[in-house]
């Protein structure tokens, strides 16, 4: 094309034998040359995360540790708030070849694989420390190699999300379970996460995180539970008058990927994924523990009540339920002792 955007037409080549052998020789040159570099591997990241919270600051943290690893390898797009896929899709979309990454929950594992409803069962998970030596023990093991065998997904680390509190609307005083009789609670929406709403004597309406803060606002629900720093990441203060730590659930995140992407990775990055999820993780979990412990003065600046239930009348019921639930049939023989006696 030339500079006016007007067509030259190339002057006709006409194939001769001598062209032919020209472009044997090019071609062998060109097989001698050494291979061009490979194209970086994609990895788009899914999750429902809004941008302040620690569990999409730490997918900065990854993306920036994996480029010092294996510069240029790696083309990582991170998507926040449930943009790319609806919150709890991630893990289909990643099984139909359809996304790389995402953070997943036990809740969403559970829906495919029973086994896993049991770390979905609130009052089991002592604390985040709990937390990641039960995932780095043998249940870890065992559990990941379920998820990889049976779903195609390759877990690489767990990221605690935070011990999930009540948060509510109205100006009710909630000492135990019978006081939440009537109150309609969002819960995320699957099976396991609804059971944990009843378990804690509420009414739980399955709603996506997105819409959690309107829903609040306009009384569409009473209440809804997450960690703190969520609740203030995703501002869940404007619009809520109170915050019980019932310290229900000590919940994680898990770093996922597609095996099939996984699989055909180099050991070399496959080395430098393990070591950026490390480094996310440890930053998630040094920053979230650490505004756990100074949120309640935040909130209360922010005029909510914040305070404690009677939290071993929460957790005796809770118990209660999950042991006698449809859910416990699915768990493997002695977990429980197991999980408990992780130290
Ligand atoms: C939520 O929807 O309440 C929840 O906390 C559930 C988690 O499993 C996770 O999906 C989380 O939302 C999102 O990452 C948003 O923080």
């Amino acid at each position: 094309m030339s500079k006016h955007g007007v067509h030259v037409a190339t002057p006709g080549i006409r194939w001769t034998r001598r062209c032919a052998l020209g472009v044997t020789l090019l071609l062998g040159l060109a097989a001698a040359q050494p291979a061009a570099a490979a194209d970086p591997v994609k990895l788009r990241i899914a999750t429902a995360a809004v941008e302040s919270d620690w569990h999409a600051r730490m997918l900065e943290v990854f993306e920036q540790k994996l480029d010092e690893l294996a510069p240029d390898q790696f083309d990582v797009e991170i998507h926040l708030n449930a943009t790319l896929f609806k919150q709890g899709t991630e893990p289909v979309a990643m099984q139909r070849g359809n996304l790389e990454m995402a953070l997943i929950s036990a809740q969403d594992i559970a829906k495919q694989i029973p086994a896993w409803s049991v770390f979905t069962s609130g009052y089991l998970i002592r604390d985040p420390q709990h937390q990641q030596a039960v995932f780095e023990s043998e249940i870890g093991d065992e559990y990941y190699a379920m998820v990889e065998e049976q779903m195609g997904i390759h877990i690489l680390d767990v990221a605690y999300l935070g011990t999930r509190q009540l948060n509510l609307v109205p100006d009710i005083e909630v000492k135990t379970p019978a006081d939440l009789e009537g109150i309609s609670l969002r819960m995320p929406g699957s099976d396991a996460w609804q059971f944990l709403g009843t378990a804690l004597g509420a009414n739980p309406t399955p709603m996506a995180f997105t819409e959690v803060y309107t829903a609040l606002q306009t009384g569409a629900v009473d209440g809804q539970d997450n960690p703190l720093p969520t609740d203030k990441a995703a501002k869940f203060y404007e619009v809520t008058s109170q915050i019980v730590l019932t310290g229900h659930l000590v919940d994680g995140v898990f770093v996922a990927l597609a095996a099939d992407v996984w699989n055909g990775l180099t050991d070399e990055q496959k080395r430098a994924l393990e070591e950026a999820s490390d480094a996310a993780v440890a930053y998630n979990n040094e920053n979230r523990i650490k505004d756990e412990a100074d949120l309640v003065a935040f909130f209360e600046g922010e005029g909510l009540k914040v305070y404690e239930p009677d939290v071993d009348s929460f957790r005796e019921r809770v118990q209660k339920m999950y042991l006698e639930s449809e859910f416990s049939k699915d768990w493997p023989e002695g977990i429980v002792e197991r999980v408990n006696a992780v130290e």
